[in-house]
């Protein structure tokens, strides 16, 4: 277990085979970790998982002398930002090694250096979402320090990795990510995550400007939200909690997320885990950025770019973004049509599978990979054993309290609530997830694939199609409802 973690370690006695007395025992087989994040629709904690991995050791100090010299850009925010977000078209930028942040955060009077400009006392500095790639360029050693193969992710190591380096109050505003599901590390200090369910959509106030693609960002500062604007987020449920060194948090996918440093250096390490529905969703990035690529460089030709995350490197040409788009319809019909081929042949060999009304593309592509069985099969899994206890702790909700109180809302450390969740986890475990589709679309998507199962995609999208859906009326309909909301807000 990780110094630091606060939660217990177990000790093994010795148990022949490689075992000695002491030895440390992880709670989890990787494949029982991959099922539990393949089915869980909830967040939890995973404890003593990582105690033996050698990033563990990974603080800021050790990372600024692996990385000496590296010019890291940092994002530079205020400490008191008000009820508005701060996006990162709104944040200051500065270049500096790891060496110069530490210092800076240090010697907190210092006035030299890159870091200068910004005082202490009202900014923070994160070195935020850094893929190690690009991070250790010529150190590529360093990624087999992250194992996510203990969490039945065999060979996903740094490489997938991003890093996360922050002072006291650097944070990510609220945002959704559109792709998978994530594992985070936490390293170094403690950060407070502030999540919300897929549900509380609405009451979210969804917004894609600025741009990023994966990212669907709220227009609420939740952690001092302004309810006159946002009266509809008082429904949302909060689930709060503070992940400690040595913990490993899982996000299930689209849950909103806003993720603050609450101890004056901390480090993290996250992998986003790819998932079936990943198909469809990629199809609707694309659509997304066509749309706010064609929209924004029309209306500014200087172009502030101040519609474009800095994370985006530019905007896509048209033509650029229609290529894109129909790699996405392509990839998502291709994989459609390799899945089903695969599932009609596992039901050839099992005689247990007969009912042909189950074979649908719905219980394929809607459903996580262990829940996509049968309904039998989803019967037996709801009524396992449920995997909540010391070492796997679920995140749970917390009622709001008035933004001015936020140092006392109630929030989960880690540690409780096990109890009372251990009920709730029928539910929540391996329930269904969100349909990804309408029965109709379904129906379509199923058409088109068994009438070219093995030939080459003829699912050509032009502009005139996606034109053609855009201002379809049901569309239009909804955007004047939006728009007309967005007025009264
Ligand atoms: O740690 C953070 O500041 C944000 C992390 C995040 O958004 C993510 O891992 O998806």
């Amino acid at each position: 277990m990780a110094a630091g973690s606060g939660t217990t370690t177990r000790l093994t006695l010795a148990t022949g085979a490689g075992r000695e007395e002491g030895e440390h025992v992880k709670p989890f087989t990787p494949e029982k970790a991959k099922e539990i994040i393949m089915s869980l629709q909830q967040p939890a904690i995973f404890c003593n998982m990582v105690f033996d991995w050698p990033s563990r050791h990974w603080n800021a100090k050790y990372l600024s002398e692996v990385l000496h010299g590296k010019q890291i850009r940092f994002r530079m925010g205020m400490k008191n930002g008000g009820t508005v977000p701060q996006f990162e078209t709104t944040c200051g930028y500065v270049e500096a090694t790891l060496e110069e942040f530490l210092t800076w955060n240090c010697d907190q009077s210092s006035l030299s250096g890159p870091f200068r400009d910004y005082d202490h006392s009202k900014f923070w500095a994160y070195a935020d979402y850094k893929y190690f790639v690009s991070l250790f360029e010529d150190k590529t050693d360093i990624f087999q320090d992250v194992k996510w193969c203990d969490f039945g992710f065999p060979g996903r190591n740094g490489q997938e990795s991003t890093l996360w380096i922050g002072s006291l109050g650097s944070h990510t505003p609220c945002h959704l990510d559109s792709y998978g599901c994530n594992l985070v590390f936490q390293v170094q200090g403690r950060k407070r995550w502030h999540l919300f369910p897929p549900e509380d959509t609405p009451f979210l106030y969804p917004t894609r400007i600025p741009f990023e693609e994966s990212s669907v960002f709220s227009k609420i500062n939740v952690v001092n939200p302004d309810l006159k604007r946002f009266p509809q987020f008082r429904k949302a449920q909060r689930h709060m909690v503070t992940l400690s060194p040595g913990q490993v948090l899982f996000v299930p996918r689209h849950w909103w997320h806003y993720v603050e440093s609450v101890d004056p250096v901390t480090v993290s390490v996250n992998s986003w885990i790819e998932l079936e529905e990943d198909h469809l969703a990629r199809v609707e990035e694309a659509i997304t950025r066509m749309l706010v690529c064609a929209l924004k460089t029309a209306e500014d030709p200087h172009n502030t770019r101040a519609w474009l995350n800095p994370t985006e490197v530019e905007e896509t040409s048209h033509e650029v973004n229609c290529r894109y788009l129909n790699g996405a319809v392509s990839a998502f019909f291709d994989h459609y049509r390799a899945s089903k081929v695969v599932e009609i042949q596992a039901l050839r060999t099992n005689r247990e599978h007969t009912k042909e009304e189950e074979l649908n593309v719905y219980s394929h592509m809607e459903v996580g990979q262990t829940c996509s069985q049968n309904s039998t099969m989803g019967a037996i899994k709801q009524e396992a054993a449920s995997p909540f206890g010391p070492d796997l702790v679920p995140v749970t909700q917390r009622s709001e309290e008035p933004p001015s109180e936020r140092g006392g809302i109630f929030e989960n450390d880690g540690k409780d609530f096990v109890d009372k969740d251990r009920e709730h986890f029928g539910k929540l475990h391996c329930a269904k997830r969100q349909q990804m589709m309408s029965n109709s679309t379904n129906a379509i998507v199923e058409q088109i694939a068994s009438n070219s199962t093995t030939g080459p995609s003829l699912t050509f999208i032009s502009t005139d199609d996606l034109l053609d859906c855009l201002v379809n009326p049901q569309v239009t309909r909804m955007v004047a409802q939006l728009l007309i909301q967005g007025r009264s807000l």
